[in-house]
């Protein structure tokens, strides 16, 4: 089994062209050729797209780059797995048959080189998240996609670009409120670790943070829209790196 693995959460690329997408996209592609250049694993851990929705006939047009230089990391032998954000969560045939990722829908529990990861997207763990987990049951019920496919994407796109927005995670949270999620996260994360993980990896809070205790560790990916971090796993530690430019640089 590969054991150089690298992960990344919460690039959320957006539906709509701009600067700052295409410096992003730029960045993201690079690490991508790196993982590709090494013949090394990925894991995105959820919100990869802004949205996603797929048809039978009929797939988001702005993603073509993406999805052709994750094709081309699949056609190259690198295992590459999927995890469905609160953004993404509708992954298809599309995203496993032509692109050859590994969707994972739910949370989910890996072994990589002896080491047992707890790999989550984190969505709807926190305490006021009471709200947005009944509507995660609603969004994700076989009854509303079947419905919501029959709306033409035209409509669709827009509708979910307006929800999406809503939904977005605050970048004006205050320092207080970062630190509250933090904990419960850490909390959540130390629940992980008692069912006998050795590493909990977790996005969508978008707060790099890497929590060790004794030789178990607690990490929240960051994303791809503020520090531009991911994780990486060589077999024996685990560093959360922030990709600035060619080079590979310590945050912790
Ligand atoms: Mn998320």
């Amino acid at each position: 089994m590969n054991e150089n693995v690298y992960f990344i959460s919460d690039v959320h690329l957006r539906l709509m062209e701009s600067a700052s997408e295409a410096v992003k996209e730029k960045r993201l592609f690079g690490l991508f050729d790196e993982i590709k250049h090494q013949g090394a694993s990925l894991w995105i851990v959820g919100d990869l797209f802004d949205f996603w929705f797929e048809y039978k006939y009929v797939i988001p047009r702005r993603y073509f780059s993406v999805l052709r230089k994750l094709k081309e990391m699949t056609e190259a032998g690198c295992d590459v797995h999927i995890l469905g954000g609160n953004h993404d969560y509708w992954l298809g045939s599309f995203i496993s048959n032509e692109i050859g990722l590994k969707i994972h829908p739910s949370p989910i529990g890996y072994s990589i080189g002896g080491k047992s990861f707890f790999i989550t997207h984190a969505d709807g763990i926190l305490k006021k998240d009471r709200w947005y987990r009944i509507m995660r049951w609603i969004f994700r019920n076989p009854v509303t996609i079947a419905l919501f496919r029959t709306i033409h994407p035209r409509l669709a796109f827009a509708l979910a670009s307006k929800i999406s927005g809503k939904s977005r995670h605050s970048s004006t949270r205050d320092a207080e409120t970062e630190a509250q999620e933090r904990n419960e996260l850490i909390t959540y994360g130390q629940a992980r670790l008692k069912e006998s993980y050795d590493y909990v990896i977790t996005g969508h809070f978008h707060l790099p943070t890497v929590h060790s205790e004794g030789e178990k560790t607690i990490v929240n990916l960051g994303d791809w829209m503020k520090y531009f971090t991911f994780g990486h796993f060589n077999g024996q530690d685990f560093r959360l790196c922030y990709w600035k430019c060619e080079e590979f640089q310590q945050i912790e």
